[in-house]
């Protein structure tokens, strides 16, 4: 039986008494953040700036970090933000499914645990992944540390990582012991930051097409956001990270992953952020789809710096608006686009020749 933390044991409480020392409309009174009484202390040791130059958006690399003993994320406390999210009424950005035993099972094919409130309080016994995106949103604690993660990646990596991010979120992971996160891809740039327990995560390189093919991320793009599949043989192309508390991981843009938990409750921080440039390749492979859907076989961006502006700059112009978001990105761009397709090819079909 392996020996887990204590500290954060949540069999020992129960709803009621949580609800008596949360606010439902506001942090807390006994308020953790590092800003408050705390010496100010820094989110990453300085001596990791070459790989955060080296990597930061191009590939996936390991860091050392020091928000493992943030009380903030400590278990008891991230409960605490759960029931003042679930008061309001609403889930928020909370979502929770039972895991299953193979990364080939995809997110959709998990059974999603409509009773929010129980997976999280049964973590410790149960086979959840529970999912908060945007804690950053509900407490303004939790943004300040979001804002000083992508500052200091920013000056490690000299890159104006906060004047280039169109989008970001602060996404809180809880996973059950032994349970694994199916293999996936984001569109957003990640920082992984291991909290409590130990896991092993497998990063795939982004831009192997033997791995991650372009009809994959062609199909993601249109918004079939489980396209990519995970394939036995390609596992020996992954690079595994053994995570532990104090250690994190990049992973970039497009990067497949999958994830196996170890045999504690475990607690991860993602910190997850779209580009301009992300998005504007994006919207290439969006143009692809739908030419590829008029018979047209589009190239993949990356050949043509001038046909892949133009196919990004016609997606914007019939998109009409800034994706605010990864569904903005994924759904309402390709739909509107869709629906002006139709009413073309229904007018043309219309018309007098
Ligand atoms: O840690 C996990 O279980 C999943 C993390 C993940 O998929 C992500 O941060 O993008
Ligand atoms: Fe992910």
């Amino acid at each position: 039986m392996a020996h887990c933390r204590t500290s954060t044991d949540v069999t020992d409480r129960n709803a009621s008494d949580l609800g008596r020392r949360t606010s439902a409309n506001g942090p807390v009174a006994h308020s953790t953040a590092l800003s408050e009484g705390k010496p100010w202390q820094s989110i990453f040791p300085p001596t990791q700036a070459a790989s955060f130059a080296l990597g930061l958006n191009q590939r996936h690399f390991a860091f050392r970090h020091y928000l493992a003993n943030h009380p903030l994320f400590a278990v008891p406390q991230l409960l605490e933000l759960h029931e003042r999210i679930l008061a309001r009424g609403e889930r928020g950005g909370l979502a929770a499914w039972e895991a299953q035993l193979s990364p080939s099972k995809k997110y959709g094919q998990l059974p999603k645990q409509e009773d929010i409130r129980k997976a999280a309080w049964g973590i410790s016994e149960g086979r959840s992944l529970l999912r908060l995106s945007g804690a950053h949103e509900f407490d303004p604690r939790y943004k300040e540390i979001h804002d000083r993660i992508l500052d200091e990646a920013g000056v490690l990596s000299e890159f104006p990582l906060r004047q280039k991010v169109t989008w970001s979120s602060m996404t809180i992971l809880l996973s059950s012991p032994g349970v694994i996160t199916p293999y996936h891809i984001d569109h957003q740039s990640n920082l992984l930051f291991q909290i409590q327990g130990e896991k092993d995560i497998w990063l795939f390189d982004p831009k192997d097409r033997s791995v991650l093919t372009e009809d994959e991320v062609e199909r993601y793009y249109a918004g079939s956001v489980n396209a990519a599949e995970y394939r036995e043989a390609v596992q020996p192309a992954a690079h595994r990270y053994q995570l532990k508390p104090g250690l994190g991981v990049h992973n970039p843009s497009l990067g497949p992953h999958w994830v196996k938990n170890g045999p504690c409750v475990s607690v991860s921080v993602s910190l997850n952020f779209s580009l301009g440039e992300l998005e504007a390749r994006a919207r290439v492979y969006q143009m692809n789809r739908y030419l590829r859907r008029l018979g047209f076989s589009p190239r993949p961006p990356g050949h043509s710096i001038l046909r892949d502006r133009l196919k990004s700059e016609m997606m914007k112009l019939m998109s009409k608006r800034h994706s605010k978001n990864l569904d903005e990105l994924l759904d309402s761009m390709p739909r509107r686009f869709a629906g002006r397709l139709r009413a073309a090819s229904a007018r043309s079909r219309a018309a007098p020749n």
